[in-house]
This record gives structure tokens, C-alpha cells and sequence, in this order.
């Protein structure tokens, strides 16, 4: 169907093109566009399996043959308990991506790594003709330089804190296997490098005491240890090699359980390569292993599959951990989509880097107006949005992260209320903006003014609560709020219409609170129409 729809497109612009070119011309180019549209219709194809293969496009596909799975959810899927129902409350987070990646910043000696590396936090895999010479040497000793004099982990903190963070996820260690806390287990680790000290206590005890929840990123892939062999293991060496791991990431995990035991949960990554995969006994143990030392534990859907190989949701399409880990840098087009799964929203300010990239020029930077939309977004659909961050390799944010991080606080103190706490508010959206609700209050953050200055509120005619009342958070104002019942035909909806002072002026989006109660009166039954 993608592939049809994508190709139906390219053809309409190319035969429009066309069309304008002299006989001769038209036969020669068809020829050259016939050959693009072979290629483009490949792409499409490609580009069709991996859309229809991805989990997070669209709405979850039912699983018609249930099997026998043993290797199952260990959590049922909507934990009740006081733990999870905290998670459900956050709204904002904050994500820290911080490692030896930080020295570079995405650069080295002057030459950007932007063509040559994934992602900044992805450097050490620079390749091709812009990478430096002997890179990957350079990038591992480059923990011999790691001395982030600058870092105040409460700085960081009170900045999280002043921006509206209910939670943290920091990188304790990424795909270099960098660790920065100091392992028993490895030699690779802050404790070897100039700094010394143990980086993820501060954070911890930072973050604790400022009332922010910490949870804790921790990368299963590592490119730089032996034993780490990137694939399915097949001899028997590789099998040990590969055991030897998988006991030193229990050991590690254990590790931070026992070190940090203020901590919330586990945020995993790296878990899509086929030596893991094929582990589903041991990761299946270990889950179980780390949520009795932990009670309250929350885990995402992104540590492990069952003996299918089926990842994030189990064969029979049941979500393995207690919340919905696919969500990176995308959101949900429709509530439905989520059948009720608590979730998260990583998000980059850049396009895609959440290691530190000095450089922001000639790429979009997302502003606090795209941020606070996308906070809105997930949370009017019981999602929290998770906001990255890459501190430089001294320890300190970059200056348009403490900008936006200042713009987003601004706006959250007076808009907090349509933030946290919030669920989604069961009607349908709004071209204006985003619904939330919490208890009796209806919250409409508005990003798109009417230019009649009228914002309508459809709501179902059976509904038992409407809007009764209406002020704007941001000056404490209270509207005209009418009922207007349009009378459409086999319309569900009838309609609550409030007027903005044409004096309110705003070059933000602001909230509309709504206090809901009994309706005064009924809209008319209307006879439908003939036809
Ligand atoms: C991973 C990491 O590779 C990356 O460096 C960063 O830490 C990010 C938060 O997580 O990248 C991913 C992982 C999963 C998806 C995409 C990028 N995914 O499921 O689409």
C-alpha cells in the first residue's frame, strides 16, 4: 500500500514535468525518468518493508494464532502500584548522555564527524575519508583525558529542577563501555581517568535531593570488550567469551541495584543484537533477578525478547516490562495506537545526537515552541516526554540547552497544571491544541489561535461533564463560555465555544482551564435529515 502511494506521487510530479517538453525531448527524458521511477519504486519497496516491519508507525497488529510462550511479561501490563503510578504522573524528563563522546563533541582537530559518524555519541565508529587517522585507538584513549573540572551534578540538578523535570535517565554507560562509576568489574571507567570520581553517585545524590526521580541508561552492547563478539556465538570459545559477558552485565547491573539504591528504574539500550536475543533465559532470569533485589523496579520494553525472538512484545503480542520503549524521537499519531500502555518520548534538541555536539550551526535545532508542543503532545496521550541533554567533555551543558532549558521553566510555572498529573481527556482532539484532564479540570493548551478568537470544544452529547467555567492559566482570567448547539446532522458532538479577549496576547502557546460540572441544558434532539 506504501509502496503504491509513494510511487503514485513521484509519477504525478514527473509526467507534470514532462509534459512542458518538446516530443523529442519528452521520449529521451521518459526514457532517464522511467529508470528513476525503477529505482524510486526499489526504494519504495525497501522502504515499504522496513515501515511495515517497524513497531512504531501505526496501530499494533493483533496476534490471531496465540503460542505457548514461557519466556512472557514478568510485570502485568498496567502496574498499579505506587511506583509506576508516580512514573505515570512525571510529564517532563530530562535525558544526560555523558561520556568520553563529550571530549569530541562530534568533531576532532577542526574536521566534523557529521558525514562520518551516526550520531555524535556514535563517534568512535567514524569512517570513510573524514575520519581521523587511527581513530578508533585515538577514541579509546581518549579516557586519559576525561577531566570535566566544570561539573556540578548539582548545577545540573537545579537546572532540571527550574526547567519542570520529574525524572531523570543518565547514561551510566554507553556503547563504549565507558563506565562512569567505578566498576569492579572493568577497568574501563572514571576511575582510571584524571577525573577519578565517581560521576554517577553525584548525579544520583544530586538529582535525589532536588526531588527528581533517577533512572538510570545503561547500554548491554559494548564495542570495546572482547567478549563482546556482536553476533549470534557459534564455537565453543565464543560461547564462553560470550557467558563472560552476559555475568559481568549481571554483575554491573547488580552493581548499580546495590551503589544506588535511590534509583527508579533502568532505561536499556543496545539489546537488538543477535547474541542477546539468543540469551532469553538469562535475560528472562535477570529481569526477575533485579526486580526482587528492587521492588518497585520499573523496566522498559527495550531489555528483552521472549524465545521467539520477538522484542519489546512478545509473540502473543503481550509488551515485555512495564512501559513502551519505542517511542524515540517519533510520538503516536493516534491514542488508540497505545491500547492503554504507559509510555516515554526520548527526544533530541538536534536531529538526531544526544552526545555532546559543539557545533549547531547548518542544522535545525528544535525550539522550546517545538519542545513544549511535543510535551503537550505525549502527555494529552498519558505519555512523558523525555528531553535530552549532552553536556561537553568539562562538564556543562551546551548554552542553547540552557537556553531552551530556561524557556521551557518559564513556561511550565504557569502552565505546570496541563502538565503533570494529567491523563488524557477522552475527547476528540482539537485542531487548537491538546487536551489533558485531572480531575475536574480540562485543560486546553492552545498552539493554534482562531482568528475569530473563539475556541469551540466539541464534546459527546451524552457526556454527564461539560466545561461550565473557563480562565487562562496565564493571567488567571476567566472567559465568556457558551453552550452552542450547531445541530449537525448525526453529529455525536455538541459544542462549548469560548471567547479570548482580543486584549490577550501571546507569542507562546497558553492553557485554557476548563472546570467541568453537570451541563445546564441538554442539546435539542433534532429530527435527522431525509434523503
Ligand atoms: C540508541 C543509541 O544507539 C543512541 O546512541 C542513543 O543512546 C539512543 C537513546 O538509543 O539508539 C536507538 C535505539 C533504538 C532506536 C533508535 C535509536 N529505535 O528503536 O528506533
Amino acid at each position: 500500500m506504501i509502496v503504491g502511494r509513494a510511487t503514485y506521487i513521484w509519477s504525478i510530479n514527473i509526467d507534470l514535468f514532462v509534459v512542458r517538453k518538446s516530443h523529442f525531448q519528452r521520449n529521451n527524458d521518459k526514457m532517464k525518468y522511467n529508470k528513476i521511477i525503477t529505482a524510486l519504486i526499489l526504494g519504495s519497496i525497501l522502504l515499504g518493508v522496513k515501515t511495515t516491519s517497524a513497531q512504531w508507525t501505526g496501530p499494533r497488529k493483533k496476534v490471531e494464532n496465540k503460542v505457548d510462550v514461557k519466556y512472557g511479561p514478568l510485570t502485568p501490563g498496567h502496574r498499579a502500584d505506587e511506583a509506576m503510578e508516580r512514573f505515570r504522573n512525571y510529564g517532563l524528563g530530562q535525558f544526560i548522555h555523558w561520556g568520553l563522546y563529550a571530549i569530541p563533541g562530534n568533531e576532532w582537530e577542526g574536521v566534523s564527524a557529521r558525514k562520518g559518524a551516526a550520531a555524535s555519541e556514535w563517534i568512535r565508529t567514524w569512517s570513510g575519508p573524514t575520519a581521523p587517522k587511527d581513530w578508533k585507538n585515538t577514541y579509546d584513549n581518549l579516557y586519559k583525558k576525561f577531566n570535566p573540572t566544570g561539573f556540578d551534578a548539582k548545577n545540573w540538578a537545579k537546572q532540571a529542577k527550574e526547567m519542570g523535570a520529574k525524572y531523570l535517565i543518565f547514561t551510566t554507560k554507553h556503547h563504549d563501555g565507558f563506565a562512569l562509576w567505578p566498576s569492579k568489574y572493568t577497568d574501563y571507567t572514571v576511575k582510571k581517568s584524571p577525573y577519578k570520581k565517581d560521576i554517577v553517585k553525584q548525579v544520583v545524590d544530586a538529582y535525589t535531593a532536588e526531588g527528581i526521580d533517577v533512572f538510570l541508561y545503561f547500554s548491554i552492547l559494548e564495542w570495546n570488550n572482547s567478549n563482546y563478539i556482536g553476533k549470534a556465538p557459534s564455537s565453543p570459545e565464543e560461547k564462553a567469551k560470550f557467558n563472560k559477558f552476559l555475568e559481568y552485565t549481571r554483575n554491573q547491573l547488580l552493581e548499580l541495584l546495590e551503589n544506588y539504591p535511590q534509583i527508579k528504574g533502568f532505561w536499556f539500550d543496545g539489546t537488538w543484537d543477535q547474541s542477546w536475543i539468543q540469551s532469553y533465559d538469562f535475560t528472562y532470569k535477570l529481569e526477575k533477578e533485579l526486580r526482587e533485589k528492587h521492588p518497585g523496579l520499573i523496566i522498559g520494553s527495550r531489555f528483552r525478547n521472549d524465545e521467539f525472538g520477538k522484542r519489546h512484545f512478545d509473540s502473543n503480542g503481550d509488551m515485555l516490562g512495564d512501559y513502551e520503549q519505542g517511542w524515540e524521537r517519533k510520538m503516536p499519531k493516534e491514542f488508540e495506537w497505545l491500547e492503554g500502555r504507559d509510555w516515554d518520548c526520548v527526544m533530541t534538541i538536534p536531529p538526531n545526537g544526544w552526545g555532546y555536539m559543539k557545533d549547531w550551526s547548518g542544522i535545525y535545532t528544535k525550539t522550546s515552541d517545538d519542545l513544549i508542543d511535543m510535551l503537550m503532545n505525549c502527555v494529552s496521550m498519558n505519555g512523558n516526554f523525555v528531553l535530552n541533554f549532552g553536556p561537553d567533555g568539562n562538564g556543562l551543558m551546551h548554552p542553547g540547552e540552557d537556553k531552551l532549558a530556561k524557556e521551557i521553566g518559564d513556561w511550565i510555572k504557569i502552565n505546570g497544571e496541563a502538565v503533570y498529573g494529567v491523563r488524557h481527556a477522552g475527547l476528540a482532539p482539537s485542531k487548537l491544541g491538546y487536551f489533558t484532564k485531572k480531575e475536574d479540570n480540562l485543560y486546553l493548551t492552545v498552539f493554534n489561535r482562531p482568528v475569530n478568537n473563539i475556541v469551540r470544544i466539541a464534546v459527546p452529547k451524552k457526556a454527564v461533564e461539560v466545561p461550565v467555567s473557563a480562565t487562562i492559566l496565564h493571567n488567571g482570567q476567566s472567559l465568556e463560555l457558551s453552550h452552542t448547539d450547531i445541530g449537525l446532522d448525526l453529529d455525536k458532538n455538541t459544542y462549548y465555544d469560548i471567547r479570548l479577549p482580543n486584549s490577550f496576547n501571546s507569542n507562546k502557546a497558553f492553557v485554557i482551564k476548563m472546570k467541568l460540572g453537570k451541563p445546564k441544558a441538554q442539546s435539542e434532539k433534532l429530527m435527522d435529515a431525509k434523503m
